[in-house]
């Protein structure tokens, strides 16, 4: 081996080096300080969505009685039947184990006909954005569902490693309020009582530890939350 093949083997071997280290540093990005990190307890994840400030055309109400926490936000904009992401709104959570977690949004719509103006958009890290609706109107409801497709609409879920992750909402149909997220574990009783406490946590943010994440996901951790 002369010196010019040495020294081509030697920068194959540092290129080969950085790269391990550029995939390491993407597949464990570190959460900033001070960004909350919702906890799983007993099972669930209380989420109160005015813990991210308001994004887009999401607006920060009181009128309609029957939230939680400070406020809920609705969707002022237009429509956004085929182009979810405006008006994202990101939340980092934590589950302490692989499984499936449920999904509600504590939601409500009151326009005449509950097939309308009753979605908003949800993705959880690098997943499909999906329409999420609920089928119940006028009323404060849990009722959540994920459309998959025109013949698969089914409860809202995720199957979670353990570890954080990112859920997300954006805005889809105009006049649709959101005013919490609850993620919970089949059989945890009382899952979904409001009165259950948020279970936001800043304080072990900084070490918090991502999930590992799909092969090739670019998957990245918010910063406009607060
Ligand atoms: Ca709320």
């Amino acid at each position: 081996m002369n010196r010019c093949t040495l020294l081509t083997v030697a920068t194959v071997l540092v290129a080969a080096a950085l790269a391990t280290a550029a995939i390491a540093r993407a597949a464990a990005p570190k959460i900033p300080p001070g960004v909350p990190v919702f906890e799983a307890r007993d099972g669930v994840i209380v989420i109160e969505v005015e813990s991210c400030k308001p994004q887009g055309d999401w607006k920060p109400e009181k009128d309609l009685k029957g939230f939680t926490g400070k406020g809920y936000y609705t969707w002022r904009g237009g429509d956004s039947f085929r182009t979810p992401g405006k008006g994202k709104l990101m939340y980092v959570v934590r589950v302490p184990e692989d499984g499936t977690y449920q999904m509600a949004i504590h939601n409500r719509h009151d326009f005449q006909d509950s097939t309308l103006e009753n979605d908003c958009w949800t993705r959880m890290d690098e997943g499909k954005w999906l329409k999420t609706f609920s089928s119940k109107r006028g009323e404060w409801t849990w009722h959540t569902r994920h459309e998959h497709s025109h013949s698969k609409k089914i409860p809202a879920s995720y199957e979670l490693t353990a570890g954080v992750h990112l859920f997300q909402m954006s805005g889809r149909s105009k006049g649709f309020s959101i005013d919490r997220v609850h993620l919970y574990r089949d059989g945890v009783k009382d899952a979904l009582n409001p009165k259950r406490p948020e279970t936001r946590t800043g304080a072990a943010a900084g070490a918090a530890k991502p999930a590992p994440p799909a092969a090739n996901s670019k998957r990245r951790l918010p910063f406009p939350v607060r």
